[in-house]
């Protein structure tokens, strides 16, 4: 299939998903779910976590945006996350991350790295895909987004899944952090949010279980947060070699005290 074909095939699939409520996805935890974190670009991460749970293409496979910017093969990377979404279907969840942004490709490397490569052509269809992107996946227990907890949090789910990309909220969305020892400011009308806003964001949404990218976790690759209750995870390793982190989440109950279990580090 040709690189816009490809894309268009994607952007039918965000769209039409028939668990999809506004900008939400939101679905029973009936299936084992993977959740995978930012690749920023490195295939090798991709097809390492494939292979790993090669015997497991039952399960529901969500990821969590930041596909593009500062790895080595950003094109490549989309159209391999692409051809996997077409050849499994519903199964495959794409989230939109801070970096499904053309603002963010011209400050990083992704916009040049089309101009490079000859892809100028597909630009306005990559403009779409992100614009195609959901921003929240809910599975009763486990809400996954990109960034954080937006404030102030919305008083009811409605609200919460139509907040759009582009509302302040939908920034926050995409960009927020834990307010933890490490939190530096990014700015921007981004707002941290501490173990109060996350137990409020909790309620509203029914989850007991925040699962996030964003932030790549030094020699760890992921991070837990106010009583295991916001898990960061991270699937690159922006070339230096640091642990990979995926989770492997089995559709029995579980409980929040030992979800590290569940991380699986590559
Ligand atoms: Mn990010």
């Amino acid at each position: 299939m040709c690189l816009k074909k490809l894309i268009s095939r994607s952007i039918e699939l965000n769209i039409k998903r028939p668990d999809r409520h506004e900008n939400m996805i939101k679905r029973r935890r009936d299936l084992p779910l993977i959740i995978i974190g930012d690749l920023h670009g490195e295939r090798d991460s991709l097809k390492e976590i494939l292979e790993i749970t090669s015997d497991e293409r039952d399960s529901l496979f969500l990821f969590l945006g930041d596909y593009v910017d500062r790895g080595p093969d950003c094109m490549g990377l989309l159209e391999d996350i692409i051809n996997f979404q077409i050849n499994n279907g519903e199964r495959v969840i794409l989230l939109r991350g801070n970096h499904e942004d053309w603002d963010m490709n011209i400050r990083y490397s992704f916009a040049s790295e089309l101009i490079a490569k000859g892809y100028e052509g597909v630009i306005e269809d990559i403009i779409s895909w992100y614009e195609s992107l959901p921003l929240i996946a809910l599975f009763d227990d486990v809400i996954a987004l990109h960034g954080g907890v937006p404030k102030p949090i919305p008083s009811n789910i409605d609200d919460l899944s139509r907040i759009r990309a582009t509302d302040p909220l939908g920034m926050q969305i995409l960009w927020n952090d834990p307010l933890d020892e490490g939190y530096w400011p990014r700015g921007g009308g981004t707002k941290p949010f501490n173990a109060e806003d996350l137990e409020a964001f909790l309620k509203l949404t029914g989850a007991k279980l925040l699962i996030r990218g964003h932030q790549y976790v030094p020699n760890r690759g992921y991070k837990l947060n106010f009583d295991n209750r916001c898990m960061t995870i991270f699937s690159a390793s922006y070339g230096y070699g640091w642990p990979r982190c995926f989770v492997y989440l089995p559709p029995c109950d579980f409980n929040v005290g030992d979800v590290e279990k569940y991380i699986i580090r590559i």
